[in-house]
């Protein structure tokens, strides 16, 4: 820093004409009384404040001669003191401010929450639920509802849209170029992905969820969840055999949920809402049919502690073992109101309405599905890591969802889901 003694002798014109490093305001033209000196302790109060160049040098005006360092730092510090803090440049809201899934996304890129590859690959799923949508509310009219005359790995009759909405999901993640392996509710085996480009991830899906509801325009849904790529299950196209191949590709997706780096699902209902989880809590995005953009409408979710609600098939309750049976009846005395019941047959909408306003949903194993009907991979597991997410629980009735190891892809588990006090009060019945 120039000595005191050099700077009292710089002439004030020297001063003018100068502008401002960081704003470009041009000094003011110097008067016989402001010497280089000050307009440099002007200019880094400047900087430092952000006042305007202006307004500084003017508060230095009635301090000159400086003798010593330590009396221009105490002027300073009084110059920053004095000059009003500028407001903050708030950007003015013009009221038009949306955050779109896809902005959502790349801040969450930035914040190094997530890759470029796995924004890829989200994007990718947001764009078949778009298509899905799309398809679902012109079932009736596109001759796409009934049945697709196949049956699935499952056995079960596959609607023309199960199988149509399959194939466009497929098709999102093979041209994202980065996912790895994909495993669908409704394809037999899970297949590698030769398009991989990137990133590799391993992502399983159930394309359309609460098929039994299409025809009738009742809600439904698709459910996702993305797995990190498995070095081990890298596959060789050139060298690995097909059987080595599957092998690889079952070893990758039987993973437990707790694995899981993100998981969603979107609803196709009144709204078409995409929600999702990439480990920091539970975003809901709506779909705005007038741009075409899924905005962000329900941040961080915290699913109620508790919620009188239940969401179970009674039609099954004579299948049930008595612990659960008793359970049930519990939840039915007016103590002081009973539980209220709500069942749409369709888990994205039912686990959708628990997220938002509490309760539990339960498909629990009974005597004619003694491991329950709900698959772990695609449903079971990507709408637990979402519950937990959301301050919620996801159990099987004695163990936590996440913690269970699939050893087959189609594998079935019980699953009772929602608010952490309903799903524990569950449990204890059911340990009796
Ligand atoms: P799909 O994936 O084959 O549609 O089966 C799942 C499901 O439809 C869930 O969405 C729903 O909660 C449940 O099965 C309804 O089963 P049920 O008709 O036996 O109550």
């Amino acid at each position: 820093m120039a000595s005191a003694t050099a700077l009292r002798l710089s002439s004030p014109a020297a001063l003018a004409g100068r502008s401002c490093g960081a704003c470009s305001a041009q000094a003011p033209s110097a008067s016989a009384t402001t010497p280089l000196f000050l307009s440099r302790a002007a200019k880094r109060v400047h900087n430092q404040s952000g006042s305007n160049f202006a307004g500084t040098t003017a508060a230095f005006q009635g301090n000159s001669p400086i003798s010593s360092g330590r009396q221009l730092k105490k002027i300073v510090a009084q110059a920053v003191a004095a000059v009003p803090a500028a407001k903050a440049t708030q950007k003015k809201s013009n009221g038009y401010e949306i955050v779109t899934l896809t902005g959502w996304l790349l801040r969450q890129e930035q914040d190094g929450v997530i890759d470029g590859e796995l924004t890829i690959v989200l994007n990718s799923i947001s764009l078949a639920c778009k298509q899905i949508a799309s398809l679902v509310q012109r079932a009736g009219i596109s001759n796409l509802t009934g049945l697709a005359g196949a049956a699935n790995v499952q056995g079960e009759d596959q609607k023309k849209l199960d199988v149509v909405s399959n194939d466009v999901f497929s098709n999102c993640l093979r041209s994202s170029g980065r996912t790895g392996i994909i495993a669908s509710e409704e394809e037999d085996t899970p297949v590698a992905v030769e398009e991989s480009y990137s990133g590799h991830y391993t992502v399983v899906f159930d394309p359309l969820d609460g098929s039994s509801n299409i025809d009738a325009a009742v809600s439904t849904g698709s459910i996702f969840g993305i797995y990190k790529p498995d070095e081990n299950c890298m596959i060789n196209f050139e060298e690995d055999e097909l059987t080595a191949q599957e092998a690889k590709c079952v070893t990758a997706v039987c993973q437990p949920g707790e694995n899981l780096l993100s998981s969603g699902y979107c609803m196709y209902s009144s709204s078409v809402i995409f929600v999702l989880s990439v480990g920091t809590g539970v975003y809901g995005f709506t779909l705005d049919p007038l741009i075409g953009e899924f905005v962000l409408t329900h941040d961080k979710i915290q699913i109620p502690k508790s919620g009188k609600i239940y969401s179970f098939n009674e039609g099954n309750y004579q299948l049930w073992d008595d612990k659960l049976k008793s359970y049930m009846d519990s939840l039915k005395q007016p103590d002081p109101k009973p539980y209220s019941a709500r069942y749409i047959g369709s888990l994205v909408g039912d686990f959708h309405r628990t997220m938002l306003y509490g309760g539990i949903y339960g498909y629990p194993a009974d005597k004619k599905s003694p491991t329950g009907k709900l698959r772990l991979l695609y449903e079971c597991a990507p709408m637990s890591f979402l519950a937990e997410q959301a301050g919620g629980k996801g159990s099987d009735g004695t163990q936590r969802v996440l913690d269970i190891h699939p050893d087959k892809v189609h594998q079935r588990v019980p699953l009772y889901v929602g608010s952490q006090e309903e799903v524990e009060k569950l449990e204890k019945y059911l340990r009796g």
